[in-house]
Order: structure tokens, then sequence, then C-alpha cells
């Protein structure tokens, strides 16, 4: 696997599957509770620092601390550009956090203190603004010079899924160069266990022209068409979901073969409704459940289908449990 150094020496296998663990990471209880995970192939990345498998599973707990009774979460983010292999004839200079698009996905549980140090080693000026429940002067609005660093600081709040992007205008034109990742606040009740997973939708704007030439999840255009996701027949599969592709109004994401229970931003603990495709505006983000009676392959994408066709396709290969 060419995972980076960083996520390498951060991971380990624990019954059969992928996840995080290290300094930087802690296992998910949610992921590590009686779950069965499916292990992931080995896969070569060619010139890229991440693997989207390696992404997809991988939450990012921070350095749990204590300070005056306050629990704390200290997470330490750089901003970079760093060059990202689309596919084998496009190459793409991104402008992310921690050398990966998206960036790192934050896990805190509501009410904990989130601290994060951003140092910015990018030639262009950058922030990191949150969406949620903070005060203004953390609000990741004001530019953070190259050099520089900027602590934010604020309380995780309210529970759901959430996001982070930088915020120097032009906005567009930040975000679809890769800054952007989502921000998981749990409940401080945990949810039931589940295979959680991520999905997040970025398009790559290559020629600077205002429109998307190219699409993903998670970064890589094709790669979960490429490479299917495994995951267990019967077994409740919980997917964060975030729509990050600018210059759309819209788009949908849409699942073959099932239905999914949708979770408003994450902010109920209750599925709101079921459908098989739901409707995402720039910077929307839900939870979707949902297990598979049927083993075989199965699509997700956008049913505007010219995103899917140009590169955010891919597929979950439901395997006997
Ligand atoms: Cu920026």
């Amino acid at each position: 696997m060419n995972f980076s150094r960083r996520q390498f020496l951060t991971s380990t296998i624990i019954g059969g599957g992928l996840i995080a663990l290290g300094s930087q990471c802690l296992p998910s209880l949610a992921t590590t509770n009686s779950v069965k995970i499916p292990p992931l192939r080995e896969i070569s990345m060619g010139e890229n620092l991440f693997n989207p498998l390696s992404l997809l599973r991988n939450f990012d707990y921070g350095i749990a601390k204590s300070e005056n009774g306050r629990k704390i979460r200290e997470f330490t983010l750089t901003a970079h550009s760093s060059k990202i292999q689309l596919n084998t004839a496009l190459d793409f200079v991104s402008w992310n956090v921690d050398n990966r698009v998206p960036a790192p996905t934050l896990r805190v549980t509501e009410g904990e203190l989130i601290r994060i140090i951003f140092n910015n080693q990018d030639g262009h000026s950058h922030t990191l603004h949150f969406h949620g429940i903070h005060p203004a002067d953390m609000d990741g609005v004001t530019p953070v010079k190259h050099g520089e660093s900027f602590i934010y600081e604020f309380e995780a709040k309210p529970f759901g899924v959430h996001l982070y992007h930088c915020h120097i205008p032009p906005v567009t034109r930040h975000v679809s160069k890769g800054l952007y990742g989502m921000l998981i606040i749990d409940p401080i009740k945990p949810r039931p266990p589940a295979d959680e997973m991520l999905l997040v939708m970025g398009g790559y704007d290559i020629d600077n022209d205002g429109k998307n030439d190219i699409y993903a999840f998670n970064g890589i255009p094709n790669f979960y068409r490429d490479y299917p996701i495994p995951i267990y027949q019967h077994q409740l599969i919980r997917l964060y979901v975030l729509n990050m592709i600018e210059f759309e109004t819209a788009v949908t994401f849409h699942l073959h073969g099932n239905m999914f229970q949708v979770y408003p931003t994450g902010m109920t603990l209750k599925p709101s409704y079921a459908t098989d495709v739901i409707t995402m505006g720039v910077a929307e983000r839900h939870i979707l459940e949902f297990s598979y009676d049927y083993k075989g392959k199965f699509m997700f994408h956008p049913h505007q289908d010219h995103i899917a066709e140009q590169g955010c396709m891919g597929n979950f290969e439901v395997i006997a449990s």
C-alpha cells in the first residue's frame, strides 16, 4: 500500500479491517464494537500521497487532553500544495491539508473543546472555516499567510456531520483546489455499532475556467469504480456523505439496489425518511444508513449522470457475511 508516512505510521490491521490507530488517531468505538470490516486489497497509488481506500474509514480523533477539567481534542493541520495524479493522463496541483484531498476527517464528541493548530506552509494564504456554532473570531475568514499559523479553538456543537474549508476568496477556487474536509461531532450517547465510512464529493476545475472538468469521491476520480468498497451482506453501513462540488447548484447521491435511511446533517438520532436518491447543495451533508440483502456489486453516484460519467462513480462489493 502506498500511504503517506503519517497514514502508514498510524494504521494497522485489526479484525481483518484497516482502521486508524496511533498517536494521531484512536479507534472508533462504533467501528470496533463487534462490527466486522472486510479486509482491503493492496493498491499502488502511483504518485499520489494518499489512497481513497485508506481515507474511507479513517477518522482522526486528534490528541486527547484534559485542561482545567475540560476535555480537549487537539489537531495539527498543515496546508500544502501538492500534486495529485487524477488518472493515468492527468496531474493536478492541489491546495490541501496534510497532502490529501479531502482533508483529514476530524472526529470529536459534543461538548469537547476542539483545538486546531493550523500551519500554512503553502505559498497562498488560506484559512479553515468550520461549519457549526462558534465565536466570530474563530470563524476562519481571516487569512493565514504563508509561513504563519493560527489556533482555532471552540466547543464542539451541535452534534452532527459538519465540514471545514478554506474561506479565502475566490472560495470556489480554494475549495475546488482541494481545501475541504469533514468534521464529525458525535452525540454524547454513541450511535449503534456500524461499519462507518465517509464519502466526500468534489470537483476539479483543471483549466481554471469556472467549470469542473472532472469529479471524484474522496479525491481520486473513478477510484471506487475501479476498486469497489468491500462491505458485508446484512451489515449496517453508516455513511457520512458530504457534497463539496463547487460550480454546481446541487448534486444528488444515489445508491443502487437499496434504500437508505436519512439523518439530515447527522443532527438526528432517528432517521427522518428513507429514499434511494437525495439532493445535496454545496456543503450539505448527511448520515445515510443501509444494509444489503443481496450479494454482488452495486453502484453509487450522483444522478446528474454527466458528473458520474466524469469521475464521481463508485461501487460497493457486497460479500457474504
Ligand atoms: Cu485557501
